[in-house]
């Protein structure tokens, strides 16, 4: 059961941004952020801090050789504050020193005078001032207006869902040194090596070539690093570069917590109207994102939420508004199912208002109107190799819900203060990014003389095991031991103009780049084959390290193979470079067929509510997944069970909260709590889906970091159901997270409805 990295990782021996050998000369930086949440800048005195012993630089707007600008889609962000500040962490100046200590202490010493301004920290508001970060969106398909007239059932409501804090184990973090010729080499924790080269480059006011990224890999990142890396990259060059000698930057927990962006706060109302059989006719939902105060990636994980606004199922009249609202608070951003969760969440909420209003079980609803293959989604695409029913079955039969149905009945009905919920939630979620350019990644793959591989792709390690998978594609195109494969650091020298290792495509794409340059250099070590056995090359197979001639083992090895080619001065390199075939997007009219496929899957989950204490349990979670042909099923089974605990924390305990100037509460890890293994499913059993081969990714495999984390949005509504048996002429009102607290003030409290 061993996976890549896990010996180093358990002997504490892999290194991470803060574990590098420490440069000599090496210097540390330390953030002077904004204490105020909207403010002008009157004045910032650096005078006692500059004094101060051991600094040797302090840098802020006015230093910078290039632009003071790090906005990646739209260009509404300075990597340090000029003459006004927008939200609380907001970085103003970075100090220099000797030693970490010494810089913090003179962060201390500058005097920052700021003329407060009121704030706006909720996304209606900031919509109602017109604050908004790009024009409202909306995706259409049919016609809403017209159809509420032929509806039975009408529901309205309106529905929250929190933000979330990331919390990869490594904080943000970066060291940068200056190469000859007024270069600089960068090591980041970034999961887009490319965007700290580009913005780096930017702000210096270097050519890109002068800019070098490394990583190794990275301590999590889960969207947190894809955008928000950047800042720290940028800040650790500039500093290197005006000192000439290497400078670290590490944020501490709680600086973390404070200044950086979340998971996207999001306000919604939606109105669906279904027919009395509970077919779904209609639906509307205006989505009011909180973006904090800059675009960061918001305009393309609102366009996420509008893509996956009707989850799994088909909805003939669709009418989905998006509202990127701006706000004073860190600008939000990529964070796993980058802003699906928040769309899935919302039409859940919907079908389970219209089935209260019914009286039925939700899950009549949903599988009323799964998805069957060529149905339309509201952004033009048809779905196709649809294994949403085939999930939905096998869930239903596998798990025997029906039983698990009538013991939570039986439960309900035996015991007064505990009671129990279930609910199943269906997944469907399109992989590719959505901006069409960003879908392509390049692999640069070596054989070396004496057998061994080294693969280098555009993908980030952060523990989703994608170097353990291009070592599975290398070893089985090669037909070798996976120890000859030796996956490198990610650096923009060998790997260039590279998209973020996101979207769930990092092990898709690279792995299908890695793919064709390694059959590149194995059809040259088969024509050498041919003439070193005088055979025709279409005899010759390679299998375990040997060499067969019509299925005959011969004494040519794999090692002996690799040296003859060398010996015959064959190239035995290869950059391969993939592209996803046939996908597009015309955001004009918001159509197209963005997602090369979709990935299908339904979860079954039980919880026991304490309906005293308001406090609850999560019993087990059940799902069959559809894997396509897993790549490695041990990681990717890994893979969702770590997102089925992420979106239930999500949904459930994870709550941020903020003072009335928009100063973060929970920023330490006592008052902001995420799942831990008391709380994590008692039970989580992952069925992968049978005969499920997948023909538009690498070998039939299909992409699974972000999709299971949708299944955790079914822990909120078992939990609404064990409320409902407690209490049942109740209507809980849609506000994620449902906090112990929540369900306690809700279970007792008067409602107006
Ligand atoms: N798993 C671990 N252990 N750590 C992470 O940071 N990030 C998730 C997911 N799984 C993450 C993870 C997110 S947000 C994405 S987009 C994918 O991994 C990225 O990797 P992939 O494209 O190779 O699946
Ligand atoms: C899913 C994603 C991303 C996405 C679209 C998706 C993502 C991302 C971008 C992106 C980045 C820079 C741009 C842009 C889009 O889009 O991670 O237009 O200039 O970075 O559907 O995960
Ligand atoms: Mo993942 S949110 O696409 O980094």
């Amino acid at each position: 059961m061993s996976n890549y990295d896990s010996t180093q990782h358990v002997k504490g021996s892999s290194l991470f941004v803060d574990d590098v050998t420490a440069p000599e000369g090496l210097l540390y930086a330390a953030i002077l952020t904004s204490p105020e949440a909207h403010g002008n800048i009157l004045n910032i005195d650096f005078t006692e801090a500059e004094k101060a012993e051991g600094v040797k630089g302090i840098f802020s707007a006015k230093d910078i050789p290039g632009d003071n600008q790090i906005g990646g889609i739209i260009l509404d962000e300075p990597l340090f504050a000029e003459d006004k500040v927008d939200f609380i962490g907001q970085p103003v100046a970075i100090v220099v020193a000797e030693n970490q200590l010494t810089a913090k202490e003179a962060v201390k010493k500058i005097k920052l005078n700021i003329e407060k301004l009121p704030a706006v920290f909720d996304a209606r508001e900031a919509f109602a001032k017109n604050e908004l970060i790009i024009p409202p969106r909306t995706f259409t398909l049919g016609d809403v207006e017209n159809t509420w007239n032929r509806c039975d059932i009408i529901v309205e409501h309106r529905v929250e869902s929190g933000g979330q804090e990331h919390l990869y184990l490594e904080t943000q973090g970066s060291l940068a040194h200056p190469t000859e010729g007024g270069g600089i080499k960068i090591i980041s924790s970034t999961q887009s090596p490319t965007a700290a080269q580009k913005i780096t480059a930017r702000v210096l006011g270097l050519p890109m070539h002068k800019v070098e990224v490394d990583v190794t890999r990275l301590g999590g990142g889960f969207g947190g690093k894809e955008d928000q890396a950047t800042a720290y990259a940028v800040m650790c060059a500039l500093a290197s570069f005006k000192l000439k000698r290497p400078v670290k930057l590490i944020l501490s927990r709680q600086e973390d917590l404070r200044i950086t962006g979340k998971r996207h706060p999001y306000s919604s109302d939606f109105k669906i109207g279904l027919s009395s059989d509970g077919k779904i006719l209609a639906y509307e939902v205006t989505f009011y994102q909180n973006a904090g105060a800059a675009a960061d990636l918001s305009p393309a994980i609102l366009e996420r939420t509008l893509c996956h606004c009707t989850n799994s199922y088909f909805i003939p009249n669709v009418k989905a508004t998006g509202i990127s609202c701006r706000t004073n608070l860190p600008p939000n951003t990529a964070f796993r199912g980058f802003g699906g969760p928040q769309g899935m969440f919302v039409l859940e909420s919907a079908i389970y208002r219209a089935a209260e209003k019914m009286g039925i079980d939700p899950s009549v609803i949903q599988e009323k109107n799964l998805l069957n293959e060529e149905d339309e989604f509201p952004y033009g695409q048809k779905v196709q190799n649809c294994n949403i029913r085939r999930c939905w079955n096998q869930t239903k039969d596998q798990f025997i819900y029906d039983e698990i149905k009538s013991k939570v009945v039986a439960f309900n009905n035996s015991n007064k203060l505990y009671k129990k919920g279930v609910a199943l939630m269906p997944i469907t979620f399109g992989i590719s990014f959505t901006s069409t350019f960003l879908n392509q990644a390049n692999a640069l793959v070596h054989v070396y003389t004496d057998g061994s591989v080294s693969v280098s792709t555009a993908a980030i390690e952060m523990g989703q095991g994608v170097n353990e998978k291009m070592r599975n594609i290398a070893a089985s195109v090669f037909s070798v031991n996976i120890d000859r494969i030796k996956v490198n650091s990610t650096n923009t020298s060998r790997n260039a103009n590279t998209s973020p290792t996101a979207a769930s495509s990092g092990a898709d794409m690279n792995g299908k780049a890695t793919e064709i340059a390694c059959n590149n250099i194995l059809e040259r070590l088969l024509e050498t084959a041919a003439k070193e056995l005088k055979s025709p090359g279409t005899s010759i197979k390679i299998l375990n390290e040997k060499i067969y001639v019509d299925g005959t083992e011969t004494d040519l090895t794999w090692t002996k193979l690799v040296q003859a080619a060398y010996f015959s001065r064959v190239n035995l390199s290869s950059h391969a470079h993939y592209s996803t075939p046939d996908i597009y997007f015309d955001k004009t009219i918001n159509k197209g067929k963005p997602f090369a496929y979709h990935v299908f899957g339904v979860s079954i989950i039980e919880t026991t509510l304490d309906c005293i204490r308001g406090t609850y349990e999560i019993d087990s979670v059940k799902v069959v997944h559809d894997f396509g042909k897993s790549l490695n099923q041990l990681i990717d089974r890994g893979q969702a069970e770590g997102a089925i605990v992420q979106g239930i924390g999500w949904m459930t305990m994870e709550e941020l909260l903020y003072n009335d100037d928009g100063k973060l509460l929970t920023d330490t890890l006592s008052t902001y709590k995420v799942p831990d293994i008391f709380f994590a499913p008692k039970e989580i059993l992952v069925h992968f889906l049978e005969d499920a081969p997948n023909p538009n990714a690498v070998f039939n495999s299909k992409a699974i970091g972000e999709p299971p984390f949708m299944y955790g949005i079914g822990s909120y509504f078992s939990l609404m159901n064990a409320m409902k048996a407690f209490r049942n002429n109740n209507h809980y009102k849609f506000i994620s997270p449902l906090t112990n607290e929540r369900v306690l003030v809700s279970l007792y409290a008067e409602t107006k409805e």
